[in-house]
């Protein structure tokens, strides 16, 4: 593999770890029995052996005896800046514990486990890969775990390679799948443990005990980079509106934090629009009104952050699209009817008030709304241009304002999409050394025989020295959904919080940032230099543990 000076100067790095985890020996502490966030009943009949668990805290301890054990690894889902180090922290961890220990990676996410395809990751392969970003390691895919069937066809490989513990490093859907491999494997006693690691760069895999899934750091230092570039030659040639969405899927967390770093005209928030049940009429207005106060200004220039998944929070088209997501959950054959038809067909199924807000959307938007979901059964949020949708009903609207003789500004605009570009960044010095250290703490989550756990690292606001590491049971962060057409025991996903710090952080300052021009350029992530500068974690982070 050729590599750039960057990365052979970065392999050298050595991520920060815990003070409890650099002597490679733990103590763990149990905490009290857990609940899981909301529908205890049934979470509870839905996982009776992993049900109510203890927190676990490490502390140091003392060196003991470990067997040499065989451990798998899954990369799941969307890729995220930092998951090599995941890997390469549980490589180190279960090598500490005996060397003889050996790490299989399965290839192209779970689904690799079902077909048994698989490498064995040795020493040299995961010095290829330290604090690079990708998950090219292994691959990852959106395979969803789900059925006994692929439950047996995953243990018969475990069992040949003699893998005693799987670690799945996903989201909030493939740590559900996690906690339901491990109820499974559990209630059979099948001899595998199952650990979940926290990843999306949308950040909405957080709770109290989690408190950030890895990526996010990156992945929004990265856009924010971009953006403050964007903002500097907005401010130089003065002459467009730049509409820019970001990747997030349903929660608005990286463009509020986005905003915070770079501080644009306009950010829209998903769960504030939800909330202030605003229109599609409603957001534009929004948009347009501080368009036109800047033109008044003299300012025809501005940028608009749009998070992706906005349309899906406006009440009208959210009830528009779980309509959708039944119908089509029950017609699974409608690809197959003719692409000329498909609009009308839709319409003739929808009720009537939802077959007229469908009509109303331009229709390429609406065409996108029918697309194949994800194997979640999520709306694939990032091929929806919601960018130029803004930006086209906000022009229109701003013409009619001409018209009647309220608005007297030019309005010419660009649009951007920025997702793809920040999930596979080297990761930041803060992700490097909180992925190391998650891996880490799978590894020491194993040696005490756990499973059903997601590996917990917290205070990552303070030195690493400071931070704590342990594990949280799964069912703790679970409850009921309706996915797919049916009720199914689902993380409850951790969306922007109105009355949290980040938001009102934001809030208190969004109007003057509409109107002065104060930008702010963040410029590239470094990773050498002073720590304030190399080793800062999110605004949001900060913000948030600030309380
Ligand atoms: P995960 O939730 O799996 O981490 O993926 C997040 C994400 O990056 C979203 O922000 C985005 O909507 C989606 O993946 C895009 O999916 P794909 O990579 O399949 O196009």
């Amino acid at each position: 593999m050729t590599k750039s000076a960057l990365q052979i100067a970065r392999a050298a790095y050595k991520p920060k770890l815990p003070k409890a985890l650099k002597g490679g020996a733990v103590k763990a502490e149990m905490g009290q029995p857990t609940e899981s966030v909301a529908d205890q009943e049934m979470i509870k009949k839905l996982f009776p052996n992993t049900y109510g668990m203890p927190l676990i805290r490490f502390t140091e301890g003392q060196q003991g005896e470990h067997p040499a054990i065989n451990v798998g690894v899954i990369l799941s889902g969307g890729q995220a800046p930092g998951g090599h180090n995941v890997i390469s922290g549980l490589f180190d961890g279960i090598k500490t514990l005996n060397k003889n220990s050996r790490l299989f990676g399965f290839i192209l996410g779970p689904g690799g486990l079902v077909e048994h395809q698989y490498m064995e990751l040795t020493s040299e392969i995961i010095d290829e890969y330290r604090n690079t970003g990708g998950f090219d390691i292994i691959g990852s895919g959106r395979t969803k775990l789900e059925k006994e069937e692929q439950f047996e066809k995953g243990l018969e490989i475990l069992k040949e390679l003699n893998i005693s513990a799987l670690v799945i490093i996903g989201g909030d859907d493939s740590n559900t799948n996690a906690c339901v491999l491990a109820e499974y494997y559990a209630a059979k006693n099948a001899g595998v443990q199952v650990i979940g690691c926290p990843k999306t760069i949308d950040g909405d895999l957080k709770n109290e005990m989690i408190e950030t899934s890895f990526g996010f750091d990156t992945a929004c230092k990265v856009y924010s980079e971009v953006i403050g570039n964007i903002q500097r030659d907005c401010n130089s040639a003065r002459k467009y509106w730049h509409f820019i969405k970001l990747m997030g899927r349903s929660a608005s967390h990286i463009a509020l934090e986005c905003a915070l770093q770079t501080q644009p005209n306009v950010c829209l928030v998903s769960e504030e629009i939800e909330a202030k049940k605003m229109s599609l009429d409603d957001v534009v207005t929004y948009i347009a009104q501080i368009v036109a106060n800047r033109a008044a200004a003299g300012h025809n220039f501005g940028t608009v952050l749009i998070p992706e998944g906005v349309i899906e929070f406006i009440p009208a088209i959210r009830d528009l699209i779980a309509e959708l997501n039944e119908l089509l959950a029950k017609n699974k054959d409608f690809a197959m009817i003719k692409k000329s038809a498909q609009r009308e067909w839709i319409i003739s199924k929808l009720s009537e008030v939802n077959a007229r807000i469908y009509e109303s959307l331009p229709e390429g938007v609406a065409k996108q709304l029918t697309l194949d979901r994800d194997p979640h059964g999520n709306v694939q949020v990032s091929q929806i241009e919601t960018e130029k949708l803004l930006s086209d009903m906000v022009g229109k609207k701003l013409a009619g304002w001409k018209e009647e003789g309220k608005y007297v500004g030019k309005f010419a605009t660009q649009h951007h999409f920025f997702g793809y570009e920040g999930r596979c960044a080297a990761p930041s010095n803060y992700d490097a050394d909180y992925c190391y250290s998650l891996g880490f703490t799978a590894s020491m989550l194993i040696a005490e025989g756990k499973t059903g756990y997601m590996s917990s690292v917290r205070n990552t606001t303070a030195p690493a020295d400071e931070w704590i590491a342990g594990g949280v049971p799964i069912t703790m962060m679970m409850n009921m959904e309706r996915r797919n057409g049916e009720m199914k025991p689902v993380i409850q996903k951790a969306l922007v919080k109105l009355d949290g710090a980040p938001f009102k952080a934001f809030a208190a300052q969004r109007d003057r940032w509409a109107i002065e021009t104060d930008y702010v350029y963040p410029g590239p992530i470094q990773y050498f230099g002073p720590t304030e500068v190399c080793d800062r974690p999110t605004k949001t982070l900060q913000l948030e543990n600030a309380k």
